[in-house]
């Protein structure tokens, strides 16, 4: 009888310990990362505008091709005119010269501008042209690329070292869509000159992007792009 008491006695340690009772503080179910995604801290009418030059001065380069785009930011591709066609593919790190599934795709294109928009900054994008030989001789950009590891410079030699080796891509047009920032116009005629064209910003991008990047919404940011010319004056 005694022993039967002690055991109902440890009956309730048995169950907290199989089934965790008591239940832990409901604060750290508040400061979840899902509850904390679905905080309404972001600003969702950040409207930025970011310009890149497709084949700048005749070269098989993007100008700038690193840049930082935050979510919202309407990133535009300016293609020139002229008789080499080129495209704005989304590759992935690991195989730079490679559409990937799902990757938003300009299509080949001439004297057309391209816009996609950031859905998730914390995401890097990384794009090349599918025109022949022009990834492996390094056409090749990113947008949100980390400073360190998988870096933008990194990209590029990962896309010179394929070289000749380049297999060529089928061009089946513009593809809608996109991982981390969304395609969902097709290129249309140019409406607006890339102001980078006369930015002088240096190919691998780098501070040059800042001289490219618009803040519409704000005076601050017209003053921060004037200071930016101004270095380049
Ligand atoms: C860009 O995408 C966001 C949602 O991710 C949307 O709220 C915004 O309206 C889009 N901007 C344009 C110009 O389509
Ligand atoms: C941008 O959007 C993505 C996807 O919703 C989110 O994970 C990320 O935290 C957002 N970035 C910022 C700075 O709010
Ligand atoms: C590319 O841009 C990122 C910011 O998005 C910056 O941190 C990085 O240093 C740049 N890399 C190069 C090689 O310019
Ligand atoms: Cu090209």
């Amino acid at each position: 009888m005694f022993k039967f008491a002690v055991t109902l006695s440890l009956l309730p340690l048995l169950v907290a310990g199989q089934y965790n009772y008591p239940p832990p503080a409901p604060a750290p179910a508040q400061s979840s990362p899902a509850a904390a995604a679905a905080a309404p801290s972001a600003p969702a009418s950040s409207s930025t505008q970011v310009n890149i030059d497709v084949g700048a001065g005749g070269n098989f380069i993007f100008k700038p091709a690193n840049v930082t785009a935050a979510n919202g930011t309407l990133v535009t591709f300016f293609f020139p005119d002229g008789a080499i066609p080129h495209s704005v593919t989304q590759s992935s790190f690991a195989d730079p010269c490679t559409p990937l599934a799902s990757g938003f795709d300009s299509g080949l294109q001439n004297s057309k501008q391209f816009t996609i928009n950031i859905t998730n900054d914390a995401t890097p994008i990384w794009f090349f042209c599918k025109a022949p030989t022009h990834c492996g001789t390094g056409m090749v950009g990113s947008i949100n690329a980390p400073a360190t590891g998988n870096t933008f410079d990194n990209f590029q030699a990962a896309a010179v070292k394929i070289g000749a080796n380049e297999v060529t891509i089928q061009d089946s047009g513009f593809a809608s869509g996109g991982v981390g920032a969304l395609a969902t116009a097709s290129p249309a005629a140019t409406v607006s000159a890339s102001p980078s064209t006369s930015s002088g910003s240096s190919p691998s991008g780098g501070s040059g992007s800042d001289a490219t990047t618009l803040v519409v919404s704000s005076s601050m940011g017209l003053v921060a792009l004037l200071a930016g010319l101004t270095l380049f004056a």
